[in-house]
């Protein structure tokens, strides 16, 4: 296959709700959709989760833009591609900005599956028909309003209830998250908040049995957290850590985590996710796939990757409809009973819904 011509869009979408972490609040997501067409007029398409601000890593909308436009489309335009895997190699000599490289090479993939008849799914190896799914939850302004979400969510079928906690939204209020919910599989995401000063409050939170803690200390750490690991009980997951196959080798030799959440956009593409799985799998340590508010583009891609067999713990795409009024794919995702129905058709397997994603669309640019 040959890429002759790429269309990056800037998409804005509004969430239905302000998405609040342990940095600050978002509802107006911003984001690139890119659309890849082959030599036969074929369109794959990819999706960048790199956000409007830095704040979850150092990529955003812009640099992203800046390094596809720039770097990564005259890398790949006309190129002969045999294989998907081909495109990390191609784009090896340019340092990291994952989440940039990750958007084309997304759009090749399903250019790829496409082209072969199969889904993303199967071509990734997966071999489930549904997966199981959780659900992100927001610091909230008050307890009661945290608890009312993931009574409703509870409701709706969603495997686990994730909880963002940040300092002074922590122990006390998972207490009361599990003197309501004692049995629901509960864990936290602490998106960098802590430092290994903050050890007390990290082991009072053993006493809740989570399923893990998510990226309690910094962003760029696996050294700290090892010293954690060693001091809790409950199993570390490493997310902002983790950008390639080497960090999650060096984390697992290290034991700063028993758990690997693997987003497509920060490792730099589907070959390399397929790889940390792989490798994860051969250490017993279990992953799972995590979110970033993507439209149904990327969500799609998130649905192909978790069919493989060691995302064994349910993962943090949810339904289209949790967070758009409308997506911008054909049919939504959606969940019954906390599972989604894995799409057989040859592609990502949604089609992407053109009315709606020019209705979202900012600016855009073609380049051939
Ligand atoms: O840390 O997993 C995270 C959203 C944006 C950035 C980082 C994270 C998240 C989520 C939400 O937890 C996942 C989702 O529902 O898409
Ligand atoms: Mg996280």
């Amino acid at each position: 296959m040959r890429i002759k011509e790429v269309t990056l869009r800037h998409m804005q979408m509004r969430l239905k709700f302000p998405f609040t972490t342990s940095f600050g609040t978002l509802q107006n997501r911003d984001f690139i959709l890119l659309e890849a067409k082959d030599e036969n007029g074929r369109s794959g398409w990819g999706e960048s989760v790199a956000f409007h601000s830095p704040w979850y890593s150092e990529e955003t909308m812009k640099t992203n833009w800046h390094i596809l436009e720039d770097f990564l489309i005259p890398t790949l335009l006309d190129q002969e591609i045999k294989h998907p895997d081909e495109v990390s190699e191609l784009f090896s000599n340019i340092r990291k900005n994952n989440m940039a490289k990750s958007t084309l090479e997304g759009a090749v993939w399903d250019l790829y599956c496409q082209e072969q008849g199969i889904s993303l799914a199967a071509a990734l190896g997966g071999q489930k028909s549904k997966i199981e799914v959780g659900i992100s939850i927001g610091i909230q302004d008050t307890v009661s309003d945290l608890l009312r979400l993931i009574e409703g969510h509870v409701e709706e079928g969603y495997k686990r209830m994730k909880v963002k906690i940040k300092p002074g939204w922590d122990v006390d209020v998972m207490r009361e998250v599990r003197k309501e919910f004692p049995d629901v599989p509960l864990m936290a995401d602490a998106n960098s908040a802590y430092t290994l000063k903050d050890i007390d409050t990290l082991k009072a939170l053993d006493e809740f049995e989570l399923m893990m803690i998510e990226q309690p200390l910094a962003s760029d750490d696996i050294i700290d957290h090892a010293r954690l690991q060693k001091e809790i009980a409950t199993p570390v997951c490493l997310d902002e850590s983790i950008h390639s196959y080497e960090d999650a080798r060096k984390a697992i030799e290290l034991g700063s985590c028993r758990i690997i959440n693997i987003k497509i956009g920060r490792v730099g593409g589907l070959s390399e996710s397929k790889r940390i799985h792989d490798l994860c799998q051969s250490h017993e340590i279990p992953v799972w796939c995590g979110g970033m508010l993507e439209s149904g583009i990327g969500r799609a891609h998130n649905v192909a990757l978790t069919t493989l067999s060691n995302f064994t713990l349910p993962g943090d795409t949810a339904a289209s409809s949790r967070y758009w009024e409308t997506d911008i794919i054909k049919p939504e995702v959606t969940v019954k009973d906390g599972y989604i129905s894995v799409p057989e058709k040859p592609g990502i397997g949604y089609e992407p819904d053109l009315e709606a994603i020019d209705r979202f669309t900012m600016e855009k640019k073609t380049f051939s």
